[in-house]
């Protein structure tokens, strides 16, 4: 028998024997860490649901009448997709009456959701970007949802606004889900990272990427290098450099870019390489958020042991000053983002 063959075999036998599910993952990892609750692995549950239907709406989105845009401009000053709303509602309505957290802060919102009401009991607080690159929506192409956890440490009050920006490095668990051409659930609680793929059979995200580590070095770049003439001397040099031929250090690097920063992120955690979406001369603080988009995403791929960079500081450790907050972004390979800073920092010319 060739060999491919019997790996597929042995791959559906071994699966299907012994599939571990997210919920059993969780529970068991959380009774092996002391203090830890039920109530996060009921959040993750509730992730994964959230999840489970909106892959649903984009599987038929061209036959429901839901592509294309609202009319509304959202807090960002974009253009909202009929999708972006309706991921965003799907969050905020599962959410809302779990009893899980006591506030929701989205992309899509200007203002948090407040939840009182699950105030003491419920002391986490989520952070999501319900539908990530939304311009893929129309054309059938990957897109992702991200989610970033921080927790409320008083006994006394409610959290307050203000208190929903926090360090990255303050945060207790981040993620996010993945739509292509199958849906995954990607997680890290600060003990590394784990991906379960959704099976469609049996409706269960299924353990499939079990202690995720980003190799050191790649041979992949993603940036959108429409904006060449926007960047900095230093990250034109950069990426100037990526393109330039060199066998023993494996360049020109391949480009890879989707408009989905997940997608993109997600190829790069599991292959190696760099993601940039700098800043720029007119606009140094670049064009994504920093509670929902860089800080969760940056836990995840330093948890695989890779790297999260403004450029000149760590992404955890930027101070959060406002909620929907941008930030450059230069995530991958510890040693690509080693790189893209010696650049932009002018420590290599
Ligand atoms: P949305 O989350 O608003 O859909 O934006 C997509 C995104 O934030 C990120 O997913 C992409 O990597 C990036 O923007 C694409 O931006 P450009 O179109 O400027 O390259």
């Amino acid at each position: 028998m060739p060999t491919l063959f019997k790996t597929v075999i042995l791959a559906s036998i071994t699966m299907g024997q012994n599939p571990l599910t997210l919920s059993r993952f969780v529970t068991e990892k959380q009774a092996a860490s002391q203090g830890v609750t039920g109530e996060f692995a009921g959040l993750l549950a509730q992730i994964g649901l959230v999840g489970k239907l909106i892959a649903q709406d984009l599987r038929r989105a061209g036959l429901s009448g839901i592509l294309g845009t609202t009319g509304e401009i959202n807090v960002q000053g974009e253009a909202v997709k009929k999708l972006d709303e309706i991921a965003n509602e799907t969050f905020v309505k599962l959410f809302h009456h779990s009893g899980l957290v006591c506030a929701l802060v989205s992309e899509e919102m200007e203002k948090p959701v407040l939840l009182p009401e699950n105030w003491p009991q419920a002391k986490y607080m989520l952070l999501f970007d319900p539908l990530d690159g939304s311009s893929n929506t129309d054309c059938n192409m990957p897109l992702g949802a991200i989610f970033s956890v921080v927790k409320s440490e008083r006994k006394d009050r409610m959290p307050t606004e203000d208190e929903l920006a926090r360090k990255g490095t303050e945060q207790v668990a981040a993620g996010y889900l993945l739509y292509g051409s199958s849906t995954m659930l990607v997680y890290t609680v600060g003990q590394g990272v784990h991906g379960f793929t959704l099976d469609p059979g049996t409706g269960e995200y299924l353990l499939s990427h079990e202690q995720i580590r980003i190799p050191a070095r790649g041979k992949v770049y993603g940036v959108n290098e429409g904006n060449y003439h926007k960047w900095t001397p230093g990250t034109k040099k950069y990426v100037d450099d990526l393109k330039t031929q060199d066998k023993s250090s494996g360049r020109p690097y391949s480009v890879r870019y989707s408009g989905c920063l997940v997608a993109d992120v997600h190829r790069i955690l599991l292959g190696g390489g760099i993601y940039l979406y700098p800043g720029e001369l007119d606009k140094p603080e670049g064009k994504l958020r920093l509670l929902y988009e860089a800080n969760p995403l940056a836990m995840v791929v330093e948890q695989a042991g890779g790297g999260a960079s403004t450029g000149t500081m760590r992404i955890l450790d930027v101070e959060a000053k406002q909620l929907h907050q941008r930030v450059p972004l230069i995530i991958g390979s510890a040693d690509d983002v080693r790189d893209a800073e010696d650049f932009i920092q002018s420590r290599r010319m």
